[in-house]
């Protein structure tokens, strides 16, 4: 399914730029007439509208600084986690994180316990990013962001992190995005949809007409759970729910994004 999607993914090709300006136009109408936005069908497909987008693993490559964070810490408890026990740690929220380590280790904590421990992973974490800039941003971050700004595509920041605005600012490029979701924010921590449907809310876009990208396997239920299509950043054997996978976005172009089939 990839391959094809990808074959013809080119926007210029296929009457696929014309296509989509005339299509923005009829966005545009829908924009000014409902206060929540449903695009036309068009070939049967019905449009997408907004694009909603992890960030750590999806914008930039903090994964490996939360995961070092992680081991670090864990190893101060006398509890070793390896790579496969950190998929499970993605996407989710700091103070579940916690309680999944400790429960891996089989240790208990009191909540004020559990505080210091989040704090510390957190001041370490926040040592490893200090030195982040424009420039680690993934490559093709800026240039699909650049692509869906133009074209009039809604994008939001749907992401489990406390520590999402300050990585927008580093790697400037909060200007994108619309609406911000992230860990200061929710309730409930990824594989609930929350924070995806808060998301389209925000855009005002039913969750149908929203695709997210994501890279974590609890991100990746969370936005098929929000009703949402969810295109993973890894691997197909890992993030087995997403309606597809690719490595990375700079693998992703309008073209692609205007062939995708229904929100099953
Ligand atoms: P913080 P995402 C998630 O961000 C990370 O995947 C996860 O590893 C981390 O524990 C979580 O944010 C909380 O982050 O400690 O900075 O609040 O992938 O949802 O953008
Ligand atoms: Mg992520």
């Amino acid at each position: 399914m990839l391959k094809k999607l990808k074959a013809s993914s080119n926007p210029s090709s296929g009457g696929g730029l014309a296509e989509t300006v005339k299509y923005i136009k009829m966005k545009d109408t829908n924009i000014q007439n409902s206060s929540v936005l449903s695009p036309p069908l068009r070939g049967g497909r019905e449009g997408l509208l907004a694009c909603i987008f992890d960030m750590d693993g999806v914008l930039v490559s903090t994964e490996k600084y939360h995961f070092e964070a992680w081991q670090r810490l864990a190893a101060t408890l006398g509890i070793a986690i390896d790579e496969e026990f950190n998929e499970t740690l993605k996407g989710v929220s700091r103070a579940v994180c916690i309680d999944l380590i400790l429960k891996h280790g089989g240790l208990q904590k009191t909540d004020e316990e559990k505080q210091q421990l989040a704090a510390q992973k957190n001041e370490w974490f926040l040592e490893s990013i200090s030195h982040i800039s424009p420039q680690d941003v993934f490559p093709g971050v800026r240039e699909f962001l650049t692509l869906l700004q133009t074209h009039g595509y809604k994008i939001a920041l749907g992401s489990a992190s406390k520590n999402a605005p300050l990585l927008l600012e580093k790697l400037q490029i909060a200007h994108f995005f619309e609406a911000v979701i992230d860990g200061n924010v929710i309730e409930k921590a990824k594989p609930n949809p929350e924070v995806f449907l808060r998301g389209a809310a925000a855009l005002g876009v039913k969750p149908q007409y929203c695709v997210v990208f994501e890279d974590a396997i609890s991100g990746v239920q969370a936005a098929r759970a929000a009703g949402m299509y969810c295109i993973g950043i890894g691997s197909p054997e890992i993030l087995t729910q997403a309606n597809f996978c690719i490595s990375g976005l700079c693998e992703v172009n309008l073209g692609l994004l205007e062939k995708l089939p229904p929100t099953p």
